[in-house]
């Protein structure tokens, strides 16, 4: 028992210590003259993500679990919350609202140091569940960032970053797009608070039954060749296949393609993390919501619902068939910057035979994200979820090269607003 909790304890300080250095390992690819840029216009400077992940940490940590003093309020405050504007506004802050980076880095050190002193302590009680619940939100949301700010930092110009040295891309043999028939089937969504198993986010919980009607779904995620197809049929001209909503967003900000092509003369180029390269047609596209849902209309078909994914991907309960969570292989988990090509064989087919759901790439849903029955919002974290449950966002599931192995549960659910472009995220289609 004794030695249980102390290796639960030992894993969570240790699992803080390497989400901050993949953090910090993410902030050292930018150079640093460059810290103080917005790559995102709906997001904050990168500075206020230097700040965030500790403040979040002590914020959350400090008075609940350490009875600590603040000792930098008016920074606490600055960089407690990121931003996600709906309203199609955007922040106009100047680089000069922001401290300097001496002043960034003085705060994260302190805190750091402050938390590290009195973090073993708490967490060595066995009893104080508390503590690491709260641990478990520290870590799997700087882990979060992890992905959220590479997106960011992917918008910047190659000549602003450093590049790490990368990996050979996986061989790939040929293969044509095609479709799986999943039977109906009954699932399990969510996590079992009674259960007190592993942690969950507030909207991971209540665990519920769905019955699943039959369907079929795409074998492999929609490739960049694919998408070329819609993009050179004049899919983004055509205002019947895309919601009033989503057509208005396409004229006013003049998008023609995905945000990560970029035309050069007659041929396409890819955008990666760390440069240009000719359109890698057998990988994932990654694209909008708004854009994916296009796409499907034009292919008469649609976006899988949360339910038809977790039962493509997980298998149902009726015969016990499921894919094992513990043993998922994929593009995930940081080993690369980019996708590989959506028939990647160093990926986990699910039971039903489907590939490649696990890592590669998000997978938008058509379902907009809501509360399970039974939710409850995190006491010390309430606008978590809740926040974002205005029918505004859309479900994402699966995981890209930058998820964390962590959240790449089953249960796990992410989410973004429809017309946000720069998210590792793709789809595929089903037809019912
Ligand atoms: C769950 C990835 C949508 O980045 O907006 C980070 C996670 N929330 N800080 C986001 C989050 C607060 C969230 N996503
Ligand atoms: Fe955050």
């Amino acid at each position: 028992m004794l030695a249980e909790a102390k290796t639960a304890t030992g894993r969570l300080a240790e699992r803080l210590g390497d989400a901050r250095q993949r953090t910090d390992d993410l902030f050292a690819i930018v150079r640093p003259d460059s810290l103080y840029e917005r790559p995102i216009p709906e997001r904050h400077r990168i500075v206020f993500y230097i700040g965030h992940l500790e403040a979040f940490d002590w914020n959350l940590l400090r008075e609940r679990v350490l009875d600590q003093r603040a000792f930098d309020p008016e920074l606490d405050r600055l960089f407690a919350f990121g931003i996600d504007p709906v309203d199609g506004g955007l922040p106009t802050d100047k680089v000069s609202d922001w401290p300097s980076m001496d002043i960034v880095q003085r705060y994260v050190g302190h805190v750091r140091q402050r938390l590290d002193s009195a973090l073993p302590k708490v967490l060595s009680d066995s009893l104080n569940s508390d503590a690491h619940q709260l641990l478990n939100v520290a870590v799997e949301h700087r882990l979060m960032h992890a992905e959220t700010l590479a997106y960011m930092l992917h918008q910047m110009p190659a000549d602003r970053k450093l590049a790490p040295s990368g990996r050979p891309e996986p061989i790939v043999p040929p293969f044509t797009p095609t479709v799986v028939k999943i039977p109906s089937g009954s699932i399990s969504m969510g996590l079992r608070r009674s259960d007190n198993g592993s942690f969950g986010w507030d909207n991971e919980y209540e665990a519920h039954e769905v019955g699943v009607p039959a369907f079929a779904i795409d074998k492999y995620k929609v490739s960049n060749r694919q998408y070329l197809e819609f993009v050179d049929a004049g899919g983004y001209d055509e205002p019947l296949l895309w919601t009033a909503a989503d057509w208005q967003w396409r004229k006013q900000q003049d998008i023609s393609h995905p945000v990560f092509w970029r035309k050069s003369g007659n041929t396409w180029l890819y955008r990666t993390m760390f440069g240009e390269i000719p359109l890698p047609m057998d990988w994932p596209v990654y694209v909008s919501h708004a854009e994916a849902a296009a796409f499907a209309r034009w292919a008469g078909k649609s976006l899988p619902t949360e339910e038809q994914w977790q039962l493509a991907a997980y298998g149902n309960n009726n015969h016990g068939r499921t894919t094992a969570p513990d043993s998922l292989a994929g593009n995930f988990d940081f080993e690369r910057w980019d996708p590989v090509s959506v028939a990647s064989p160093h990926q986990t087919e699910s039971f039903f035979g489907v590939a490649g759901m696990f890592g590669n790439g998000w997978e938008w849903t058509s379902s907009v994200f809501g509360p399970f029955p039974g939710f409850e919002a995190f006491s010390f974290y309430p606008g978590y979820s809740a926040n974002f449950f205005d029918g505004q966002h859309y479900v994402m599931k699966g995981g890209s090269a930058r998820t964390a192995a962590c959240m790449m549960r089953p249960s796990f659910r992410n989410w973004f607003q429809s017309h946000y472009q720069y998210v590792y995220a793709g789809f595929r289609c089903v037809i019912h």
